[in-house]
């Protein structure tokens, strides 16, 4: 046994509470080095006759990757306190893990030696808005989705889809233009839009704000955006916005302002200025990467933090919009953020609060910052299998598994699920314009743990290369739409709502003897469903052990009979099964 390998820290992703009774563990060892572990546990003042009082459980696999295997027991201590260790065995050997390192046995005398959960209170108990659990975003690029009102089009406005998206053109895309699709989006079946940056902005995308308490004039105004808020909710659709405050714009007028009068400036400390003097090229100034037009903001100064502040609450309660995502929100203090989470849930306690951060997020979801993050480990690992092939199946697995234990269950429940956004290629364009690896990935996204979004025009295989290839308008002539994968997602959508174990309800897991298909599991207590779907570019067949009850979903080819299963290339069939596979298991 490699002792090394055993790893659990309290904390994080390895002990936290589930909900105000549950506590969840885990335990990391080596691959295959251990055959059983077994949670010993016990409330640290229930003694009798000088002898703590200890249960035992045994832990299940929760999921294996390329290095590690993971094992979760879930506990619910009746007084709410807990102190544990782990009995870790393998054929040949037996040992006991504690805060305090190995023993042979486990030493119960001194209870100092072992892993501590001090007290469940219920007000860290990590609790995201229940309704992110249903959702299905939509992500609107306000500037590309629609022109309805051609009299608030922006200088030079051309017309609508008639030329190549740059880093500075317009084609008008407004509010009223969103609103006359909203039929669109009802059929297609999503109930939440993601909004990049809508407030008066410099630029096309707006991620370079000039003021954050008004609306872009070439969007509308806060009549028609309160309307559209509106007519979103009539349609139980949630309207999330882009909250850009890591930085300002060049426009702003507080860095104007600076820019004027230096250091006389009221405003000179909202900015991180080196030196006495003020100089624009270079610039010496922190701005977001080297963009010299985006200073960034001092959030550890009072006065900025009050104006952003009173930003977030305004919209929200103004407005009455659902969440805010929040721009390059690993590059602000947590301070700043633990602020923010106040002040929003103060007037919405179910906000969702979602932060921009493409890596490990642990230290922004302990309950007090963020909700959820957008989940770019998963995006990759989607796109490196499905769409470029890089991947096999068992290095699939691995990513994902790895990516399901990273956070708490709570965390994964309400993570933001994206297979592309404004700021990466198109998934078509990156699958090699093969229809039949979208399908696929739409059919994992959809299918998976988590709130999945789609980014506007993906739906009608919409194409496009990186930023800023990835923004052209919507394609609104249905001659030039893709039809059938406009249809094909409608149905999963459908199926998410109509089939308790699709969408975020199941828990995931993989069923592991297949090794050119990927095939896992959803699952509650009343409904098992079973996915297969074939990757790669030759047909499979294969065994499965378990009992087809009906077909929910297939490519019209795939077939079971007598249990055996013939897939073809990028083909996929959903079946329910009367087989039920242990909790966990990935
Ligand atoms: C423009 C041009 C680009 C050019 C860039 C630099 O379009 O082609 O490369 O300028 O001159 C917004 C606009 C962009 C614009 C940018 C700068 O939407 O079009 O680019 O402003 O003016 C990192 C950050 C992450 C950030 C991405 C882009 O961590 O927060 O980079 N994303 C947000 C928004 C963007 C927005 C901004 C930030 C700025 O979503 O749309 O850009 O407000 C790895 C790294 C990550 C990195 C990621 C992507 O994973 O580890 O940290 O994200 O790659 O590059």
């Amino acid at each position: 046994m490699i002792k090394e390998a055993i790893y659990h820290r309290p904390g994080n992703n390895f002990s936290y509470a589930y909900d105000e009774k549950t506590i969840h563990l885990r335990l990391q060892t080596k691959k295959n080095d251990v055959d059983q572990v077994t949670l010993l546990y016990g409330d640290p003042y229930d003694w009798k006759e000088d002898k703590w009082q200890t249960y035992r459980k045994v832990m299940s696999k929760s999921g294996s990757d390329d290095l590690f295997d993971y094992w979760f027991a879930s506990v619910e201590p009746p007084y709410r306190r807990l102190r544990y260790s782990f009995i870790v065995e393998s054929e040949t050997e037996h040992t006991v893990f504690t805060e305090r390192g190995f023993f042979d046995e486990p030493p119960l005398k001194d209870i100092g030696n072992h892993f501590c959960f001090p007290y469940l209170n219920a007000a860290d108990v990590f609790q995201a808005p229940d309704w992110v659990k249903d959702t299905v975003w939509y992500q609107i690029f306000p500037e590309r989705f629609a022109n309805g009102n051609s009299a608030n089009n922006p200088d030079g406005t051309l017309p609508w889809g008639k030329a190549a998206p740059s880093p500075s053109n317009f084609f008008g895309g407004d509010f009223e233009g969103v609103l006359e699709h909203l039929d669109y989006l009802t059929e297609l079946g999503i109930n939440g839009i993601y909004f990049t940056p809508i407030f008066t902005a410099y630029s096309n995308h707006k991620y370079d704000t000039i003021d954050y308490l008004e609306i872009d004039p070439q969007f509308g105004d806060k009549e028609i955006f309160k309307e559209l808020v509106e007519a979103c909710h009539h349609r139980g659709i949630r309207v999330m916005l882009d909250a850009v405050f890591n930085h300002s714009g060049y426009y702003f007028p507080p860095f104007q302002d600076v820019l004027a009068k230096g250091k006389q400036s009221p405003y000179w400390n909202w900015f991180h200025i080196w030196g006495d003097e003020i100089h624009t090229d270079p610039p010496n100034y922190d701005t977001f990467g080297f963009v010299k037009s985006m200073p960034k903001l001092n959030t550890e100064n009072q006065e900025v933090k009050n104006y952003l502040l009173t930003v977030a609450r305004y919209w929200v309660e103004e407005f009455d919009i659902d969440g805010w995502r929040l721009d390059v929100a690993n590059e602000i203090d947590h301070a700043f953020w633990r602020e923010f989470r106040k002040e929003v849930k103060s007037v919405k306690p179910d906000a969702y609060i979602l932060g921009e951060i493409w890596h490990d997020s642990m230290p922004w979801l302990h309950g007090d910052q963020f909700d959820a993050v957008m989940n770019y480990p998963f995006t990759n690992g989607v796109i490196n299998y499905f769409a470029k092939g890089d991947l096999s199946v068992q290095q699939f697995k691995d990513i994902i598994v790895k990516v399901l234990h990273m956070y708490p269950e709570t965390v994964n429940e309400v993570s933001f699920n994206l297979l592309d956004s404004h700021d990466t290629p198109r998934i078509l364009t990156l699958a090699g314009e093969n229809i039949h690896k979208v399908k696929l990935m739409y059919l994992f996204q959809l299918s998976f743990v988590g709130t999945p979004c789609i980014y506007y025009g993906d739906e009608v295989g919409m194409k496009g290369g990186a930023d800023p290839e990835c923004r052209a308008c919507m394609v609104w002539n249905k001659e030039q739409q893709d039809l059938d994968l406009y249809h094909f997602i409608q149905q999963l959508l459908q199926l998410r709502k109509e089939e308790i174990a699709f969408g975020n309800h199941g828990s995931f897991s993989f069923e592991g003897a297949y090794e050119n298909v990927l095939v896992y599991h959803k699952q509650t207590e009343e409904q098992s469903l079973l996915f297969c779907l074939n990757n790669s570019e030759k047909k499979e067949q294969f065994y499965l052990p378990f009992e087809p009850v009906r077909t929910l979903l297939s490519d019209g080819e795939t077939q079971i009979i007598d249990n055996n299963l013939e897939i073809l290339p990028q083909g996929y069939i959903v079946i329910e099964s009367n087989k039920r596979k242990n909790r966990s298991g990935t």
